[in-house]
């Protein structure tokens, strides 16, 4: 190997984003002033061995944020791409001067400021315009925005540039901003210097939040019960320093005493600091983790913002949000977003390790599912989610959000903004995209500051059917996901039901059960309106109900003459089959009936209550994520022929599986599900799930469909389940459980009016009054005569209810006048 003036840094072989001990000492050792590229090109090359990675680690920059063996967009001396083509690595260079690059992308960005008619979000501005800019916003709303300084950047020990001051911005309602209560969330930008969308993006968030205050209902109701605290700019000195010499600066501008300029902010935190995990002791290193935890003024002076934030509320009297009983104490901060580039991930704790799943998996799956789908919702992008053992981006230690989730209490996240790769501009995200990626912050931000006020989650495992059997015993069952440290109390959860429309709803206690809470309800006679809410209470006394604006909205069915057609849970072999026809493409991940294995993208358990098995495409777990996913084409199962002729209507239900999301292509496959009334012949589709969209990451979900809407009921009715693997890199789980077709009958009136107890020609509320009066008499209280003792067996109970109910509604018709 030739000489070469570059520090080697053989230890270090795992690497994020650029990880590089970048050559940036001259020959005495000191720090280099400027840096030119002149010499440097980038270039794109395949790296196939674990030694041309290191060596492109220690010599190059690596511009990806997913380093590893493949292909690669790297910055490197001309000499080496020279020595590597020497040795037969093809070096693909796309940039022969990356000084020449970065000139004249700041030529460009200069003209296009120097033009008039250009909006701020047009192009990436530099740190005094961002200061300036919030400046004016605060001006524009001072009574809800507040401007603080958090601490001063490290000055630019090489150019000796004085530090800069990292500032917050602060958006609450106005009146109660002293009110310790309150819950914060914060949200910073620019650890990362060259991450520029990152800053962009969060000052974009502060002006739109200030702006739809008070025009936005959600946003002022949000604004005004929570604290909002951005700190935009954390590395401001970092920052200025890819405006001005090398566009592809990470750290911070310390020089370091081991040598080397820079610490990497985002290893320079308390949690797995220095753990050897992506981090680095050379101070040469994009990953140098610091001499100590929070060594840095920018780690330092933001951790303590935030710990002052965070507080401690010791409830005296009542509590506030997270406080569950009197004495109990707990974080106002709750919720934390760390804005990084590029990927377009969401990634929750832990970072710093992938063996130790997180505490609160729950709450945190819900909020990123939110925050994912909201980002979806807003511009079509996906950001999949995941939590740390994904593979999603390998672990790091030391990095801001493990501590402030780990110490503070905080839900906390690192989001990775657009492009997905180097393919999409890599740090430098099109200028036409600022807007479009800041949208899709601000999706996520009002995601997570909504949860921060939230106390408690009511949920049902499964959707209230659109049709349940009249006068039949239907089980209720609720969920509630405790939030924020809140607490449920116990007694408090209750169903409410309505039946016909009109009048009050009934209360309907849930007791405890298994992981939830359930109730039995008898439902009221064929073809009328069910309508049903859930409703909990938090120790701090809030009401939340399910749906929360309940009961301006409730969940509805109407009661019907229902025959059970299928209702398989999969436990016993009930005639599906697989790939039948013999046309499947799929090499692996077939579907089996088995019990699920857990990976990032499979279930661990089948769906059902009662026993383990459900349909899977390969329900074993394997030695890893890949090796039991759907590859290679498609897998199809399909069920036993169902006999629906006859029947007007008939509803098929059945609970799915889905996950596209965790591997290096997400949500590039669909799942779909047919239904055919030729015998498998033709078929029609019921339903796609995927690409993109929230039911693309794992978790069952219980959906159903009136047959009838797809294809004419026959005598041969089958359905058709098909995952499949069509591209590379993906990887496909699905799986299905609870199958069930039900037809749904005429309701058919009881005649005969021997429940209309007040003898007016209908059975009505009067009667159910004097019926519900005399029920649970028996024969002592009967021996005069008990005008609801139906059945005539001296006592009033629930053969006389049932009987009551098969007459309710019956008027002058039915009663035979
Ligand atoms: O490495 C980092 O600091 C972050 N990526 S970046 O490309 N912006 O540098 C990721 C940190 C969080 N990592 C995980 N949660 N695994
Ligand atoms: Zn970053």
């Amino acid at each position: 190997m030739i000489q070469r003036k570059f520090v080697l840094n053989a230890a270090l072989v795992v690497a994020l984003c650029g990880a590089a001990a970048f050559a940036q000492e001259a020959e005495d050792g000191r720090p280099a002033v400027t840096t030119d590229f002149s010499d440097h090109q980038i270039a794109v090359i395949d790296v196939d061995t674990v030694e041309l990675l290191a060596e492109l680690e220690s010599s190059a920059i690596l511009l990806a944020c997913r380093t590893g063996l493949g292909v690669q967009h790297v910055v490197l001396p001309g000499e080496l791409a020279a020595e590597l083509r020497g040795r037969g690595v093809v070096v693909n260079t796309i940039e022969p001067d990356a000084q020449a690059w970065m000139n004249r992308d700041r030529a460009e960005r200069d003209a296009k400021r120097a033009q008039r008619g250009v909006g701020f979000f047009d192009i990436y501005r530099r740190y005094g315009e961002i200061s300036t800019f919030l400046d004016g916003v605060v001006a524009d709303h001072p009574g809800i925005a507040v401007r603080e300084v958090v601490g001063t950047s490290f000055g630019d020990d090489p150019l000796g540039l004085p530090g800069l001051e990292i500032f917050s911005i602060r958006l609450t309602g106005p009146g109660l901003d002293s009110d310790p209560m309150r819950p914060v969330v914060v949200i910073n930008g620019c650890q990362h210097a060259r991450e520029w969308i990152s800053p962009a993006s969060v000052t974009y968030v502060i002006n739109e939040l200030a702006d739809m205050y008070g025009n936005d209902p959600r946003v002022t109701e949000i604004i005004n019960e929570v604290e909002l605290h951005f700190i935009p700019v954390m590395n401001p000195n970092g920052y200025e320093y890819t405006h001005t010499n090398n566009r592809f600066w990470r750290k911070n501008r310390r020089s370091n005493a081991v040598g080397g300029v820079g610490v990497d902010p985002n290893r320079n935190w308390p949690v797995g600091w220095n753990n050897g995990i992506s981090t680095s002791t050379s101070g040469n290193n994009d990953l140098y983790v610091g001499t100590a935890p929070l060594s840095e003024p920018e780690t330092n002076s933001v951790a303590v913002y935030m710990e002052n934030l965070a507080g401690s509320v010791v409830c005296l009297d009542g509590c506030g949000n997270g406080c569950c009983g009197i004495g109990e104490s707990t974080s106002r901060l709750k919720g934390h977003l760390d804005v990084h580039s590029f990927s377009q991930v969401i990634l929750g704790p832990w970072s710093f390790t992938d063996q130790v799943a997180p505490p609160r998996v729950e709450e945190l799956t819900l909020v990123q599912d939110n925050m994912s789908a909201a980002m979806f919702d807003a511009t079509g992008f996906s950001y999949p989610a995941a939590l740390g053992d994904s593979p999603l981006l390998p672990p790091a230690g030391g990095v801001m959000p493990d501590w402030s989730f780990g110490e503070l209490g905080a839900l906390s996240w690192t989001l990775e903004m657009r492009p997905q790769s180097n393919a999409g501009g890599g740090f430098e995200l099109p200028e036409s995209q600022i807007i479009p990626a800041s949208e899709e912050l601000l999706a996520a931000v009002i995601e997570l500051a909504d949860h921060a006020r939230k106390r408690l989650e009511i949920s049902t495992p499964a959707p209230l059917a659109e049709t349940v059997q009249a006068e039949a015993p239907l089980a209720l069952r609720a969920e509630v996901l405790e939030l924020n440290g809140n607490k449920v109390v116990t007694n408090s959860v209750v169903a409410r039901t309505r039946a016909g429309g009109a009048g009050p709803f009934d209360v309907v206690p849930m007791s405890p059960e298994s992981g939830g809470f359930a109730a039995t309800i008898m439902t009221p006679p064929c073809d009328t309106l069910l309508e049903i809410y859930y409703e909990a209470q938090a120790f701090d006394g809030t009401v939340v109900r399910f749906p929360a604006d309940a009961p301006t909205s409730v969940f509805t069915t109407t009661t019907a003459e229902l025959t059970v057609v299928a209702d398989d849970d999969f436990e016993s072999d009930n005639g599906w089959t697989r790939d039948p026809e013999g046309n499947d493409t799929a090499i692996r991940g077939l579907w089996e009936r088995a019990a699920p294995g857990a990976t990032s993208a499979q279930s661990s358990a089948d769906f059902s209550a009662d026993g383990t098995l459900c349909w899977v495409t390969d329900g074993n777990p394997g030695a890893s994520l890949g090796s039991g996913d759907v590859d290679g084409g498609v897998t199809t199962l399909v069920s036993p022929a169902f006999d629906l002729s006859g029947a007007d209507a008939a509803v098929v239900r059945y609970t799915r599986w889905y996950s596209n999301t965790t591997g290096n292509s997400p949500n590039a496959d669909v799942f779909v599900i047919e239904v055919s009334n030729d015998d498998g012949i033709n078929w029609v589709e019921l339903e796609t799930v995927g690409p993109g969209g929230p039911d693309t990451s794992g978790g069952w979900r219980s959906v159903s469909f009136r047959v009838e809407d797809f294809v004419s009921l026959t005598g041969a009715v089958r359905f058709r389940f098909s995952a499949s693997d069509l591209g590379g890199g993906s990887i496909v789980e699905a799986a299905i459980d609870e199958f069930g077709i039900e037809t749904i009958g005429v309701c058919e009136t009881v005649s005969g009016c021997t429940a209309d107890l007040d003898s007016n020609s209908a059975v009505n509320l009067d009667d159910f009054s004097i019926f519900i009066a005399q029920f649970g008499n028996g024969p002592t209280e009967c021996a005069g005569g008990c005008t609801a003792d139906l059945d005539g067996n001296d006592r009033v109970d629930l053969d006389d209810f049932s009987i009551f109910i098969a007459q309710f509604g019956n008027g002058p018709t039915e009663c035979g006048l």
